[in-house]
C-alpha cells in the first residue's frame, strides 16, 4: 500500500486515517503523508491498533527523537527516568504506575515551561471503559487567526513565562496570571514568544496555556492580567476544536506546537488507561 485513505473532521482540526496497521511499519511515503496530515490537521487519529511498546515507539520516533526529561526540571512521569512511555491512567495496575488520576486537566500544551517543549505526542488507548473522559484539542493557529489586528500587534512583541506546575502539589494549579510583586512561583523559567511560528508550516500560533501560572515578561501586572483574561475568554470560546471519544486501540498523534488539549474530570471508578509517547521539540521562535 502506498498512501492511506483519510477523512477530515469538522472545523479543519483532526483527521482519521483508514485501514492502517501500524504494527507492520511504514514506508517512507506513508511517513511523509502522516507528517503532512499532522501539519495540516494537527491531530491524526488511527483506529483499532494493536501495538507493543517497541512498535509504538518505532512509529512515534519516525517523526522526531524521543523527548527525554531532564532530571532538574520535573514533568509528567519524569519519576520513571529512562522510559519514554508514560502511563496516563486513573488506576495503578499491571502497567506499573499511573499518572493524572481522574480530575479535570485544563487546556495546555505539554512542557511549555521547559526550554525545549515537546513538538508532538501520542496517546494510545489501552483500557478504556464506558463513560470515561474524552480529550479535546484546540486549534491555536485558528486561535491566533481569529484575533483582531490590534491584539495581534500587541502580543507579537510579548514573551510569556509558563511556571512549571510540577513544583506544586499535584493537581493544585489552575490558570493564574502571576503578580510578581506578591508571589513568584518556584523553579527556573524559560520565556517563549506568545506568538510562535510553526517550523514546518510557518504559521503563527497563539502559544498560551490556560492551565498553569504564567505571566508576560516586562508587562505591568494590571495590563498583563487584563490581556490574559481577554485571551483566556477568546480561547475558551474557540469553535476550532476536536473532541476525541476514546476506544481501545485508538492512537491519537497530535501537534503539541499548534494545539492545546483538555480533559474533563470523570468518575474515578471508571477505568481509563492510555500510554503516552512524546517527541522532542526545539526552542520556540
Ligand atoms: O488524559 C488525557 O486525556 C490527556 C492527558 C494529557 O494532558 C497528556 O497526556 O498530556
Ligand atoms: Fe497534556
Amino acid at each position: 500500500m502506498t498512501k492511506f485513505r483519510f477523512s477530515e473532521n469538522n472545523n479543519g482540526i483532526g483527521v482519521t486515517v483508514h485501514e492502517a496497521d501500524l504494527s507492520l511499519g511504514l514506508t517512507p511515503s506513508q511517513i511523509l503523508q502522516i507528517q503532512e496530515l499532522l501539519n495540516r490537521y494537527k491531530v491524526v487519529i488511527f483506529k483499532n491498533q494493536n501495538l507493543n511498546d517497541d512498535q509504538l515507539s518505532e512509529f512515534a520516533f519516525r517523526f522526531g527523537p524521543p523527548f527525554v526529561p531532564d532530571k532538574n526540571f520535573p514533568v509528567l512521569g519524569s519519576q520513571d527516568s529512562g522510559n519514554s512511555i508514560v502511563i496516563v491512567g486513573n488506576q495503578a495496575n499491571e502497567y506499573s504506575k499511573s499518572y493524572l488520576g481522574h480530575q479535570e486537566v485544563l487546556p495546555h500544551s505539554d512542557h511549555q515551561w521547559l526550554k525545549c517543549p515537546s513538538s508532538a505526542s501520542l496517546l494510545y488507548a489501552l483500557d478504556i471503559h464506558l463513560n470515561s473522559a474524552p480529550t479535546v484539542w484546540f486549534d491555536m493557529v485558528q486561535a491566533y487567526n481569529m484575533l483582531d489586528s490590534e491584539i495581534k500587534s500587541i502580543i507579537e512583541e510579548i514573551n510569556s513565562i509558563t511556571y512549571n506546575p510540577f513544583y506544586r502539589p499535584f493537581g493544585s494549579v489552575s490558570a493564574k496570571y502571576v503578580d510578581r510583586d506578591i508571589d513568584i512561583p518556584p523553579g527556573d523559567t524559560f520565556p517563549h514568544p506568545l506568538v510562535r511560528t510553526h517550523p514546518l508550516t510557518k504559521e503563527k500560533i497563539l502559544y498560551l496555556n490556560i492551565a498553569y501560572e504564567l505571566d508576560f515578561v516586562g508587562v505591568p501586572y494590571k495590563v498583563g492580567n487584563e490581556l490574559f483574561s481577554k485571551l483566556y475568554d477568546h480561547i475558551i470560546n474557540l469553535s476550532y476544536k476536536y473532541e476525541h471519544q476514546w476506544h481501545n486501540g485508538d492512537l491519537v498523534f497530535w501537534d503539541n506546537r499548534s494545539t492545546i488539549h483538555y480533559r474533563p474530570s470523570f468518575d474515578s471508578s471508571i477505568r481509563r488507561v492510555l500510554k503516552r509517547v512524546t517527541i522532542a521539540g526545539e526552542m520556540p521562535y
